[in-house]
């Protein structure tokens, strides 16, 4: 694969100069501000974003899948496009797995592939929304919360064996999502599918090791469609203070009704140190798996305001950082390229806002000021600094650029065909 070091420095090359204007001329204006450059450099070089196992290849609607040409078919091949991916823009040094889907079969040479291409193990997901072949009990009304208890018996120990996957990935947190719920008023309980779900939760509780997290995933809707029983933060919350100092909340952003306002439950979450993890995607109506930053860029910048206040204001612990997406028109590789580069810019503007003249703004309610505070940070084209961090980290001046002129993709269709299919899409 031609993403050698070789071969970034080779596209990097004639573009060298121009970076390099446009980033003095951005870092003189932002010092005269008073920021720390090397400093901003540093912090935007250590944001990693872990990649999910799901999102390499191309993701289907209800309605249909167009597969793309060379998508990884085994997990090895996954963890290589990882690889493209953090060889290019040095900031994805981890993958995020899904299982069933990509159990390793080979433990040591799966972390002999991941070590080869710099990359770890995030968290791991367990799945219980749909049955595995020849499972002895079926996920159909519901997982954790179902009145079975076979069933809820089948579920705990499927993430019981996850946790025990992660363990020898040297994975350190299980994040649960669960579609649980009901689609029609009066199909279950909600007492009772709550406490289900709180008492198969403990159960795998029981089974984290000391060092690891659980990570609680909410969704308000789908694929139930009248009820989920983890609907959103204050459910999850509960949950996860109910089981204890492991457990904690992940925000996915497309899993709020549209217009709430996310960066305030990210706030409130930090405050009591329980926001778990993130995942980054963006939408305009539901879930809709689209990438990072191409509908609602100020939202995200906003949340990154909140996340940087937090992480010195509050005693909350780092969230574990991943993309959830894997949408149904672009070539998974540039799409995620794109959802990292997007984190990085809304992160970095979040970087300029100045906390203390937007705290006397607010003490002296000037309003105006405080807004102007905040879009100044978010009106600045923080391109040439994001991408002078990850040159200087020995990645492409720009990722999606290099990722065509190298041609990695015809690569992939020349070595794995045009016909292959991510498994577990
Ligand atoms: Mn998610």
């Amino acid at each position: 694969m031609k993403t050698s070091s070789d071969h970034i420095q080779d596209y990097n090359a004639p573009l060298e100069k121009e970076q390099k204007r446009q980033f003095d001329f951005l870092a003189e204006s932002l010092e005269k501000k008073g920021l720390n450059v090397p400093s901003l450099l540093q912090k935007i070089q250590d944001l990693q974003i872990a990649i999910p196992s799901w999102a390499l290849g191309t993701g289907g609607t209800r309605f249909g899948r167009f597969s793309g040409g060379g998508e990884p078919a085994t997990l090895t091949q996954k963890i290589q496009d990882v690889g493209i991916i953090h060889a290019l823009n040095k900031s994805s040094n981890a993958v995020s797995l899904h299982i069933p889907w990509d159990i390793p079969e080979d433990y040591e040479a799966i972390k002999a592939v991941a070590q080869s291409v710099g990359i770890g193990f995030d968290a791991v997901n367990s799945n219980t929304f749909q049955d595995q072949d020849g499972q002895s009990q079926s996920y159909k009304f519901g997982s954790l919360a179902n009145d079975t208890l076979a069933v809820r018996e089948l579920a705990v120990q499927h993430n019981l064996e996850v946790i025990e996957i992660g363990k020898k990935l040297g994975s350190k947190a299980l994040t649960v999502w669960l579609a649980d719920g009901s689609s029609f008023p009066g199909q279950n309980s909600f007492r009772k599918s709550l406490d289900n779900t709180f008492q198969s939760l403990r159960e795998i509780y029981k089974g984290l090791p000391e060092d690891w997290k659980m990570l609680v995933e909410y969704k308000p809707y789908e694929p139930n469609f009248y009820s989920t029983v983890i609907q959103d933060w204050g459910t999850s919350f509960l949950l996860a203070n109910k089981l204890g100092p492991k457990a904690f909340t992940l925000v996915d952003l497309g899993h709020h009704l549209p217009n709430t306002n996310i960066e305030q439950i990210v706030s409130t979450l930090m405050t009591e140190g329980k926001l778990g993890g993130f995942h980054f995607n963006d939408s305009k109506y539901g879930d809709d798996d689209l990438t990072v930053g191409s509908i609602k860029p100020y939202q995200l910048f906003l949340i990154f305001t909140e996340l940087i206040a937090g992480f010195t204001e509050t005693q909350n612990p780092n969230p574990a950082w991943m993309i959830d997406a894997s949408h149904n028109l672009k070539d998974p590789m540039e799409d995620l390229l794109q959802s990292v580069q997007a984190i990085k810019m809304s992160f970095t503007q979040a970087l300029l806002v100045d906390n203390e003249q937007l705290k006397s703004a607010q003490e002296n309610h000037d309003v105006a000021a405080a807004q102007e505070i905040l879009q100044d940070a978010f009106r600045t084209d923080v391109r040439p600094l994001v991408n002078e961090a990850i040159r200087q980290s020995g990645g492409a001046i720009n990722a999606l650029e290099a990722y065509r002129k190298l041609g990695i993709r015809e690569q992939l269709i020349k070595e794995r065909g045009s016909k292959t299919k991510a498994t577990g899409l």
